[in-house]
């Protein structure tokens, strides 16, 4: 049996209203006791003086209580809605902690919510990121992790597996008929079918771009401009600018918004050979985040020439600096997204946003709901694939072995939901989430 928890469940500060949860088996009683009266039927609002074991008035609260299990936590619930100052929540708080109730861990609520059943892992990593979404599409795929969406698309796949073991496990059943080899066969065009899923969902970076932000790297040489259109694009003058080459060394980030999605900016220091161990590093850093992003940006200025970008992919775009200056040369790259512009111009700088805009809306909307929206996800996604590998290589041998392979694979896909995982595991995604959550 738990005990009884607490923690304030808006944000502290001065406010009009603080609600401070309690869940777990002595709720009502606390609730019964600092109120001088039993709670009235569950789910409903009452407007109550709260006191404190002295008798000491502590606030007029508005009380609620949820009888368990339907309540968020699957426990009592009681919410005390306070008036939001801070001697009001710090007095509460003192007079629960006397009625022998512990302050909540971070996400301890959610924890309990998981422990008896009322949520998935999958779900309750929608609510944290609901928590943390700054943007329209955050929030928006966080809401549909948090219904369902991600277990859905994992407990389809589990089907699938279910369904190849079901045959190989009738072709251990009558190993001296015909039936055997064309099972066998049905139950590996299925599992081809689902490792070919798997490899699919795991070269999607849709889910985690729209929850930890699209990445965009300004790359490209030293002076070219970098700082200078980081700083128009995110509207501060985060980034450093000066005429000498080689002033940007760390990579600096910055988070706007497109369409709804969350971009993440990165000014990287200007890619050339140096023997300055502080810039070099800043190239090496400037390379790995430039890696690793969904969409570089190579700005160059009049005195590039082509054949000195040998890393420039062709998803790239072109951004030709110092346009007011006339420019680069003759030799200019070729492509669909290359603009002139001056760093500066707010307006030149604009129309590289609304494609931009454009872009991200493009490569992160539509189709399934992802697979993976953390990497937690693909870990689990890895790993399943991995003993489906080794069930697809077992064919031809014994059925016996690859239905284990199966039931393998089929257990690591049921790591999503986080029924089977560690408490390690799940102490760091619980950890992650705010106290009171
Ligand atoms: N005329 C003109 N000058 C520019 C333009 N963009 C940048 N500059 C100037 O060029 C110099 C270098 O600009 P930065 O933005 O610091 O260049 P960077 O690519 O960040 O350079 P590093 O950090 O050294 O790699 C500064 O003096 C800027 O004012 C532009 O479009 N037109
Ligand atoms: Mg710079």
């Amino acid at each position: 049996m738990s005990d009884t928890i607490y923690a304030l469940a808006t944000a502290p500060g001065r406010a009009a209203l603080a609600v401070i949860r309690l869940s777990g088996p002595d709720s009502r009683r606390i609730l019964s006791e600092m109120t001088g009266r039993p709670p009235s039927s569950a789910r409903t609002l009452s407007l109550r003086d709260l006191r404190d074991s002295s008798g000491r008035l502590l606030d007029k609260a508005l009380v609620v209580w949820f009888r368990g299990p339907a309540s968020f936590t699957g426990e009592d619930v009681v919410e005390l809605h306070l008036h939001g100052g801070a001697a009001v929540v710090a007095a509460t708080a003192e007079a629960l902690a006397a009625q022998g109730c512990r302050a909540a861990a971070p996400g301890e609520f959610t924890r309990r919510a998981f422990t008896n059943g009322r949520l998935s892992l999958a779900e309750a990593e929608g609510i944290a990121d609901l928590i943390d979404s700054e943007t329209a599409q955050q929030s928006a795929q966080a809401l549909q992790q948090l219904s369902g969406a991600l277990d859905h698309r994992f407990s389809r796949w589990r089907a699938g597996l279910i369904e190849a073991l079901a045959l190989l496990e009738a072709a251990v059943d009558f190993p001296d008929e015909d039936l055997p080899a064309d099972l066998a066969a049905g139950a590996a065009a299925a599992l081809q079918a689902l490792d070919a899923d798997l490899e699919a969902a795991l070269g999607e970076a849709r889910g985690e771009f729209v929850r930890e932000g699209f990445r965009v790297a300004l790359v490209g040489p030293p002076n070219a401009g970098k700082s200078s259109l980081f700083n128009t694009l995110t509207g501060r003058e985060a980034a450093i600018v000066t005429p000498v080459a080689g002033t940007t060394r760390d990579v600096i980030e910055a988070d706007i918004s497109l369409n709804g999605y969350l971009v993440r900016i990165a000014d990287t220091a200007g890619l050339r050979e140096t023997d300055d161990v502080v810039e070099a590093e800043g190239v090496r850093r400037a390379r790995a985040w430039a890696k690793g992003a969904g969409l570089r940006l190579w700005l160059t200025d009049e005195t590039f020439h082509v054949e000195q970008a040998p890393e420039v992919g062709p998803a790239d775009w072109w951004i030709l600096t110092k346009a007011d200056k006339g420019g680069p040369g003759a030799d200019l790259p070729t492509g669909p997204y290359i603009y002139r512009l001056d760093t500066r111009d707010r307006d030149q700088v604009n129309r590289v946003a609304a494609d931009l805009a454009q872009h991200v809306s493009t490569q992160l909307s539509g189709g399934e709901f992802p697979a993976i929206t953390r990497a937690r996800h693909r870990d689990v996604l890895s790993e399943a694939r991995t003993c489906l590998a080794r069930a697809l290589a077992g064919f031809g041998q014994a059925p016996e072995l690859v239905a284990e392979d199966v039931r393998l694979t089929a257990r690591a896909l049921e790591r999503l939901s986080g029924r089977i995982d560690s408490e390690a595991v799940l102490d760091r995604v619980f950890g992650a989430f705010c106290i009171g959550k």
